[in-house]
């Protein structure tokens, strides 16, 4: 698949992003997140978390959390992350990212974190059982970006509230305690192909870990076999593929299979109806995008295979990346805490 290149005009200065280490990673999370880490690393500085903090806001087995943050190392690094290039740390290793934490819970509004649609999805009909992590999880995150004082964040459509929370939080900071652009107000990476990806049951949610459905979402460790078998039953409607962009609007099954493939492909999604304009999903169409799927993810959980035979290397790579974290949050959290005025200790 095209790795998507940024515009040499909108080059950022510094790049951070996570991913949680709570479960098998999906296509979502690898168009969405992974491919466009891989494309920034060659443009500027950036900083790739395993947010293991936000990950226990839900509840994580202990057993597992250490095996799970790995896993995601491997995957940042088997989609093509060089820890050379970029810091590869996990979050619960550099405490900067809690006690900054802290001074946003003070400075976020009760009413701005009410209003944040990922809590009530994710905490559902019994929000008063959802830990107090799961509600300032947000506060959380915005603690990540700016510890580094990073100004853009690549992430998927579903983190966009959140990171408009970044720079309320950023901005009333900045405010409140007369330290005019201390914390930059950050540009969200959205745009581009995989920003969105939708489940393969119903194409109005997104593709998500959670859904207890797994004929929902690709894993990126399913095989060749698992992923035909899951495209072949992907939702469509009866209706053939259409001959423009315009068509899919009110087929969200078909515009999500039909955006995954251009994002595989490299190509539009005007492109990739031309081929196929007048067929129906089953005929040619859902044999080609499982193929692209099976092309795309063959070689990564094969170099996942790799990686995970040798955890001692990826806690090496952790350990020092961590150590690189650390060095450029602590004097950012030292300078916040004595705007903040606390004392010298
Ligand atoms: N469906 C998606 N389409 C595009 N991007 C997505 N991301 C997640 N789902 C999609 C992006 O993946 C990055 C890491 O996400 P995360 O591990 O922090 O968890 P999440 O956002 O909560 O995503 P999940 O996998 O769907 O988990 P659950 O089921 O727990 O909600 C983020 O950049 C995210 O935008």
């Amino acid at each position: 698949m095209t790795i998507p290149t940024l515009a040499a005009e909108v080059l950022p200065k510094r790049v951070f992003s996570g991913v949680q280490p709570s479960g098998a990673l999906h296509l979502g999370n690898y168009l969405g997140a992974l491919v466009k880490f891989v494309a920034l690393q060659n443009q500027m500085q950036c900083l790739f978390c395993v947010v293991d903090l936000h990950a226990i806001t839900a509840w994580q087995d202990p057993k597992a959390l250490a095996a799970q943050t790995r896993e995601i190392a491997a995957a940042y690094i088997a989609a093509g992350v060089d820890p050379n290039k970029a810091i590869i740390f996990p979050q619960s290793a550099v405490g900067e990212h809690a006690q900054l934490a802290w001074i946003f819970n003070c400075v976020a509004r009760l009413g701005w974190l009410d209003r944040m649609t990922q809590f009530k999805e994710k905490s559902g009909k019994h929000k008063e059982r959802a830990s107090v992590g799961l509600y300032t999880y947000p506060v959380l995150q915005a603690a990540d970006i700016l510890l580094y004082k990073a100004t853009h964040v690549p992430v998927g459509e579903d983190q966009k509230q959140h990171l408009e929370l970044t720079r309320d939080i950023a901005a009333k900071f900045n405010h409140d305690f007369e330290a005019p652009g201390f914390f930059p107000l950050i540009e969200p990476l959205i745009a581009g192909p995989g920003a969105r990806v939708m489940s393969l049951r119903d194409g109005t949610v997104k593709m998500s870990k959670s859904d207890p459905s797994d004929q929902s979402r690709i894993n990126l460790t399913d095989d060749a076999d698992v992923i035909a078998a899951k495209i072949r039953r992907a939702k469509t409607d009866p209706l053939p593929l259409p001959e423009s962009i315009e068509d899919l609007k009110d087929r969200p099954e078909a515009d999500n299979l039909v955006g995954l493939f251009a994002a595989l492909a490299g190509e539009t999604p005007a492109q990739v109806l031309q081929r196929y304009a007048g067929q129906g999903f089953g005929q040619s169409f859902k044999p080609a995008l499982a193929n692209a799927l099976v092309q795309t993810l063959a070689p990564f959980r094969a170099e996942m295979r790799r990686l995970l035979s040798d955890p001692a290397q990826i806690d090496h790579i952790l350990q020092e990346g961590a150590q690189k974290a650390r060095a450029i949050a602590a004097p950012i959290l030292e300078e916040t805490k004595r705007i903040v005025g606390f004392g010298p200790g």
